[in-house]
């Protein structure tokens, strides 16, 4: 055979397989088609594998056209294979082989610890009245947790705090290392980085050494505040708090102050609001006085300020504390605070 001739066998495969393809309808017939022309023994594939025998000055462009004209047959058989497929599952979905309409696997949702979503609620609160938020390490220096907040070695509001230290010990034979049992010491080490005006909240998990039980964790939340510029007075303290427990408990709870004693201020007071319950009656929530404690707070004491290089005749603040899990037990009547970390999902699924 000469070398136009078998350029014309070529063609007429190629051109009767084409009438072929548009002639197959379903995708078997196309597999029909496929095993004809290209499979094994496929006539094509019979023209290709004789390539071998032709004459090196005939093998290119032989080869060339052969080539071209599988590629042209493998595609258009592509584009009909998907065609084929799509009306398939058109023709499936029409006769609702498929019904879509069936719910799918539900993904599980996960949700925020009641932890979580009080110490938001809590720092939303404050961020509303110009605060920001910051958080600070767990792993603290006593420098910080303790000297820094007019809490000397040997003071004995050191035997309040039972404190969980780390066991390393310094060159000085010293321990220097703890985990937090507040949040106060970040609010020392904004102060030392900033010059005021300082406003800041700071959350976080803090650590003691004590037994559990309804009322007490090793382990707890507190969010931690702090404003200090010129001019800051026991009013604006009583303002703030204020306006945080008309966001938090509602507009009808009353607030009330009292002195209290905490090393870092000076007055100190804790804040109470009128019990929610009884509305002051007396009830089991407030054990009978009417009032809830939810914090303390007071202005920053002067060697607070001396300590991070205030000027304690120039700035004055205040600061408060207040336990978050405390906070969560009065909005939602949670009776024991060691529910909030047994990971027992029957409570937590409710928040
Ligand atoms: C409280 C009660 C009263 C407090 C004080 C400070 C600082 F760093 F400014 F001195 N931070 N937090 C404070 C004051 C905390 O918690 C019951």
């Amino acid at each position: 055979m000469s070398q136009q001739s078998h350029i014309s066998d070529i063609e007429q495969i190629e051109s009767s397989a084409l009438r072929e393809l548009d002639a197959a309808g379903g995708l078997d017939e196309l597999e029909q088609w496929r095993i004809a022309y290209l499979g094994r023994r496929g006539r094509l594939t019979q023209v290709l594998r004789r390539l071998g025998g032709l004459a090196p000055e005939e093998r290119g462009r032989v080869g060339a056209a052969a080539n071209r004209a599988k590629a042209a047959l493998e595609q258009q058989l592509a584009e009909r294979e998907r065609s084929a497929r799509k009306s398939q599952i058109d023709a499936s979905l029409a006769e609702g082989a498929i019904d879509v309409t069936l719910p799918g696997w539900p993904s599980p949702a996960g949700g925020l610890h009641p932890t979580t979503q009080t110490i938001r609620e809590i720092c939303d609160a404050f961020v509303s009245m110009g605060f920001e938020v910051m958080e600070g390490p767990e792993v603290e220096w006593d420098r910080y947790n303790f000297e820094m907040l007019n809490i000397p070695k040997h003071h004995p509001a050191r035997d309040s705090f039972n404190t969980l230290w780390i066991d390393y010990t310094d060159s000085d034979g010293e321990r220097p290392m703890l985990l937090r049992t507040h949040t106060s010491p970040m609010q020392a080490r904004v102060m030392e980085n900033r010059r005021p005006p300082v406003r800041v909240v700071v959350p976080g998990k803090c650590y003691r050494y004590e037994a559990t039980d309804p009322t007490h964790e090793w382990h707890f939340s507190q969010v931690e505040g702090l404003a200090v510029d010129r001019g800051i007075t026991m009013s604006d303290l009583k303002g703030t708090l204020q306006e945080f427990v008309r966001r938090v408990f509602g507009p009808e709870r009353r607030v009330r102050f009292r002195c209290d004693y905490f090393p870092f201020v000076e007055p100190g007071v804790d804040w109470a609001i009128d019990c929610f319950a009884c509305a002051g009656e007396g009830c089991r929530i407030c054990s009978d006085s009417g009032w809830i404690e939810i914090a303390g707070a007071g202005m920053v004491h002067p060697n607070v300020l001396k300590g991070v290089g205030y000027d304690p005749a120039v700035y004055t603040g205040f600061a408060f504390g207040m336990g978050v899990e405390r906070v969560a037990m009065l909005k939602h009547g949670i009776e024991d605070v060691r529910l909030f970390y047994a990971n027992d999902l029957r409570f937590l699924r409710q928040f």
